[in-house]
């Protein structure tokens, strides 16, 4: 089949950000976009040809149009095989196990996660490396300055291809093999959990509703908690995934979750309810009208992973990101394992789990994950706490409340200001920067501020060194971050995480606002957010 060789003028605007390039589906839509994206990706990579990439999306809107666009462009760019999802639709931890188990050169995803889609939305491309990991920053870095000057790209011209069919196919020498997404992942899970105890919790009184929020983790749900596990017929809501993920907004958390949270504070409400997001690897806890944080999920997790079969034998440490609670600093301390602390998104986290040094790994945005994969993973976090309730027989309130009287509470919450003018936003967040040494030893509202400095992270492995974050630490351990996110699409998005810790396990109450107000007062204050942007208040709270 010839090759194509097409002339482009080149985009400025494809720098990845936390989670790969992500912008309007619009803008993907321009001309030769995705095209240069793409090709600029696999010119960044040297020993590309004749290798095998996994693909597939969260089956969002252009999701098909790309996949069919990558396939062409990978067989002129003489990659030796794909490894292709049914319907190009594959939860990113899913694609991570993968390129794990066939032991691939590395995998493409295409998602903008928990943005909404739809043809005015969001559509996003990441590239992930041979272990399952995020591409670090040397790559993203290489793939954003070959953007900027590419001038042409490969294709193969030739009708789409039949990519709803189980089977092996070919465009020119490349081979794709079409496989059912959801199987590999299933059997893996299967590998790492107690599926007989879980079986057996199922098979009493016990109730759970997973909301698949219209997005990628429907079947994936459908087939583990409900087939596989015998969950009651119905227990995953909303488990057809669409391309518009039915204009919803698949970010599990009490904000955008609403259909669960209305379920789970019920009067009937059932044991246990989850909640994954558009691409499958962030996941929300609840019990019955109770909610777990992400923090003290994660902490929780790591305090019982001797019930995990796959975790029986110990595990060598855990892993934050830096805005995250330190509740599993505590529990790490109290077992006697390390405890990194990252900058915020995953692919932070692989180095650490290649060189064996933490076995757990946490966000506070929702996510959680083990190294069984290199991707934080929705449907394994809702599976870790079946696998602890079925051991333990407690309810996820009992369970929490219990932790917390044991290593005290990390009180905390999240204040995102979301499209912020991007001038005011950076000079909101370069003002907080040059003021910062003028805080150190400053007492403010009765708390005392131990050190104020911009999170830096040299990676233990390769050296790399990322800043990412303001901090402000108070002398009891309280804290407040400030980040400018990195993965939106239009407009800036300051976030602001606060955390005050109650050491005393008897003090305990279940009013983290009022635990926290004072503080919350404090971030307006010295960022000068109120001020600057004229927002009274944050558009979302977590
Ligand atoms: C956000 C979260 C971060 C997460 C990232 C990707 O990034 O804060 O913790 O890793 O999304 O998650 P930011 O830069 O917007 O704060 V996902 O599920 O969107 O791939
Ligand atoms: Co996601």
């Amino acid at each position: 089949m010839e090759i194509s060789l097409i002339k482009t003028k080149a985009y400025d605007d494809q720098k990845p950000g936390t989670s790969g390039l992500r912008k309007k589906v619009k803008r993907f839509m321009e001309q030769n976009y995705l095209e240069n994206f793409v090709q600029s990706l696999f010119n960044s990579l040297e020993d590309l040809p004749g290798k095998t990439l996994v693909l597939g999306g969260d089956g969002r809107y252009y999701n098909d149009k790309a996949i069919q666009t990558i396939l062409k462009m990978a067989a002129a760019n003489n990659i030796g095989k794909i490894i292709l999802a049914k319907d190009g639709v594959l939860s990113t931890p899913a694609a991570s196990n993968l390129i794990r188990k066939y032991k691939t050169f590395g995998g493409i995803i295409l998602s903008a996660s928990h943005n909404p889609a739809g043809i005015n939305e969001d559509f996003g491309i990441k590239y992930n490396i041979y272990n399952g990991a995020p591409a670090p920053s040397s790559i993203t870095d290489k793939i954003f300055e070959i953007s900027k000057t590419i001038t042409e790209y490969k294709i193969i011209k030739t009708a789409d291809i039949d990519i709803s069919t189980i089977g092996t196919t070919k465009i020119g020498d490349m081979e794709i093999e079409i496989i059912d997404g959801v199987k590999d992942y299933a059997t893996m899970l299967e590998g790492i959990f107690d599926f007989s105890a879980i079986k057996n919790l199922f098979a009493g009184d016990f109730t759970i509703c997973f909301d698949a929020m219209h997005a990628v983790t429907g079947p994936y749900a459908k087939y583990i908690l409900e087939y596989m596990l015998g969950a009651k017929s119905g227990s995953v809501i909303n488990a057809i995934p669409k391309e518009d993920f039915n204009n919803g907004h698949p970010d599990p958390n009490l904000t955008y979750a609403k259909e669960l949270v209305d379920i789970m504070y019920s009067d009937n409400a059932p044991d246990f309810g989850a909640a994954s997001d558009g691409d499958g690897d962030r996941n929300m806890i609840l019990g019955k009208g109770f909610f777990v944080t992400p923090s003290d999920s994660l902490a929780i997790i790591t305090d019982n992973h001797k019930l995990i079969p796959y975790y029986a034998g110990g595990i060598s440490g855990v892993a934050r990101s830096m805005p995250t609670s330190a509740a599993c600093d505590v529990v790490a301390k109290e077992l006697g394992i390390n405890c990194y602390e990252v900058p915020t998104g995953w692919k932070y986290f692989g180095n650490l789990m290649d060189a064996d040094m933490v076995a757990i790994c946490g966000e506070e945005s929702f996510g959680t994950g083990g190294n069984h994969v290199r991707e934080k993973d929705g449907l394994w976090a809702v599976l870790c706490w079946l696998n602890i309730l079925a051991i333990t027989k407690k309810s996820v309130k009992d369970i929490t409340e219990k932790h917390w009287q044991k290593y005290g509470r990390n009180y905390y919450t999240r204040y995102d200001y979301e499209g912020l003018n991007s001038d005011i936003a950076k000079d909101l967040f370069n003002n907080l920067k040059d003021t910062f040494g003028s805080y150190n030893g400053k007492m403010m509202d009765g708390f005392i501020i131990d050190f104020a400095d911009e999170f830096t992270y040299t990676d233990p492995i390769d050296n790399s060194v990322t800043r990412n974050g303001l901090r402000i630490i108070f002398t009891d351990g309280s804290r407040i971050i400030y980040r400018l996110s990195g993965t939106g699409s239009s407009g800036v998005t300051l976030r602001v995480y606060i955390e005050k810790y109650e050491k005393d396990g008897s003090k305990v109450t279940s009013q983290p606002a009022i635990a926290l107000s004072n503080l919350i007062e404090l971030s307006d204050i010295i960022a000068e957010i109120s001020e600057r942007t004229g927002r009274t208040k944050p558009d979302v709270i977590t």
